[in-house]
């Protein structure tokens, strides 16, 4: 015979089942930057800067090698991490345009329903208000560097005195230590507005790399031969880069910089104010007494880019390390997972570009390291190809939480715990809407694979390009239509059909 439960004795049984469930079932903190690219990070390349803090989750955990986005667009890339979905699926495929409908169902959603505390802070940049956050605080579109506003859950702006990476991670501490529910698992997002451009840095890393000169990048001169979307496209360091706006020379502008953009160096007080003057003051006499042109102009200018977003990373990687410290001294790290990545790559000079949006190597790949919970025994590198739509499935079966059939992307769990898949994806897919707009870089989709890509550039052009990555790694020659490739470029056009059916993607109508 069954012994008998009462109904009350049952409860108490599954709440104390779920109690210790809950416990056990690891925290997450997502912490997201905004244009952060491989090259400026040193887990990834040294070459140009060192980012102990960022590497320290890469040396405790594991670093992705092939690390791709869907589209490499700040809101499109937020929206495919929220919800496991490629663009065409969650609506959000550009910048200008879009609105985020926050009914779908999103992963803080599913894990606030199953019991997780959910909270956000930062930069959200998805034009309507956040949807499954137990708490949020969240910068307007794209932020401001110096006193930042803020939009408040109550539903209140107040601008907040500082540096904005400095603000953000105050705000995640205070979160963690003093306002949310201890005896739950925990998800927070610590999304930040920096190293996006104008790049500018916090006063105390002002004075930084000021005596380094950067290498150029081999291609830092290409003329875009055979790549007409390239060479339409507007993120030139030497014509497109702006002197006052981007490099602070605040001479070279008839307006003044406050007014021309208000959410920049118009913000800062008078000390802050005081301390950026002593080290740009002096930048622009010397750019006054250059008189410099063409390739030396150029080079000028790569040189301060380089410099101000230097700087710029240089508080991320601090405040990162303010967050892993303050997880290990209340012994919350065994217990978390910590993933650190950015909305996309950026350009450092190849090309000649600064921006992303391409599905060109540098702004399709994103940085992606991860702290990994107690049980997950993977260590080192995974080289597998993953893609931000892999996220929300991750942090799902992390959680014990079923993973939605209609999520695109695929759960990361099993490489974590050092598993090596059969049939792991052999291909990414890749779609940029943006256009026309700013930077005009043309609408584009693509597959990449193992060793090729081929994107097709279309709407006011219909142009197909093709790159060996492993003979031409800089996607310098494009091989589309040239002869020996038929076969490549056959089976690339395969592996295309089969993302946009695989993906649902309206194209394969
Ligand atoms: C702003 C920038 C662009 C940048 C987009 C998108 N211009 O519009 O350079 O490409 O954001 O960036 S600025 O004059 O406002 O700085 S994204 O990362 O948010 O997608
Ligand atoms: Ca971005």
């Amino acid at each position: 015979m069954k012994p008998k439960i009462r109904p009350a004795a049952l409860s108490a049984m599954v709440l104390a089942a779920l109690g210790a469930n809950a416990r056990q079932r690891p925290n997450i903190v997502f912490i997201m930057t905004d244009d952060h690219t491989m090259q400026a990070m040193s887990a990834y390349d040294t070459r140009f800067t060192e980012t102990p803090n960022l590497d320290r989750i890469a040396a405790d955990g594991v670093r992705f090698t092939r690390s791709f986005v869907a589209n490499s667009l700040s809101g499109p890339s937020r929206a495919c991490m929220l919800t496991g979905k490629h663009s065409h699926k969650n609506g959000f495929t550009n910048n200008e345009h879009s609105v985020f409908d926050g009914s779908q169902p999103t992963f803080p959603k599913y894990l606030q329903k199953a019991g997780y505390q959910t909270a956000l802070i930062g930069k959200w940049h998805l034009q309507s208000l956040p949807t499954g956050f137990d708490h949020w605080e969240i910068l307007p579109g794209q932020g401001s560097y110096y006193q930042p506003a803020f939009i408040r859950q109550q539903g209140d702006t107040i601008r907040r005195e500082g540096y904005v990476t400095n603000l953000i991670t105050d705000l995640s501490l205070d979160w963690l230590k003093n306002q949310r529910d201890k005896e739950k698992p925990f998800c927070l997002l610590i999304h930040h507005k920096a190293i996006h451009r104008n790049w500018m840095a916090d006063t105390c890393h002002l004075a930084l790399y000021e005596d380094r000169t950067f290498e150029l990048p081999a291609n830092f001169g290409d003329t875009y031969e055979g790549r007409p979307a390239a060479e339409a496209a507007e993120m030139r360091i030497d014509r497109d880069m702006d002197l006052a706006y981007d490099l602070k020379l605040e001479d070279q502008t008839d307006a003044p910089l406050a007014d021309l953009v208000p959410y920049t160096m118009g913000r800062m007080n008078p000390d802050q104010r005081r301390k950026w003057d002593a080290v740009y003051g002096p930048i622009i006499a010397e750019f006054d007494s250059l008189h410099l042109e063409g390739k030396e102009l150029a080079e000028w200018k790569y040189q301060r880019y380089m410099r101000d977003y230097l700087k710029t990373v240089k508080s991320l990687d601090e405040n990162v390390g303010r967050v892993l410290d303050y997880l290990e001294k209340e012994g919350l790290a065994d217990n978390t997972l910590v993933v650190y990545c950015s909305d996309q790559g950026f350009y450092m000079g190849e090309h000649g570009w600064f921006d992303k949006r391409f599905m060109y190597e540098e702004s399709l790949l994103t940085p992606l390291v991860m702290k990994l919970p107690e049980g997950m025994s993977r260590r080192g590198d995974i080289d597998e190809m993953v893609q931000n739509i892999d996220y929300a499935p991750t942090f799902l079966e992390l959680a014990g939480v079923e993973v939605p059939e209609d999520m695109q992307g695929e759960s990361l769990v099993p490489l974590l715990k050092g598993e090596k898949p059969e049939n792991w994806r052999d291909y990414v897919y890749y779609h940029y809407y943006e256009y026309p707009a700013e930077h005009a870089v043309k609408r584009h989709y693509g597959v990449r694979t193992d060793r090729y890509k081929l994107m097709h550039f279309y709407n006011d052009i219909d142009r197909w390009e093709l790159y060996d990555l492993q003979t031409d790694p800089q996607e310098m020659h494009n091989l589309y239509g040239q002869p020996g490739m038929e076969e490549v470029q056959a089976q690339m056009h395969r592996r295309l059909d089969e993302a946009l059916k695989r993906y649902d993607d309206p194209l394969s109508e």
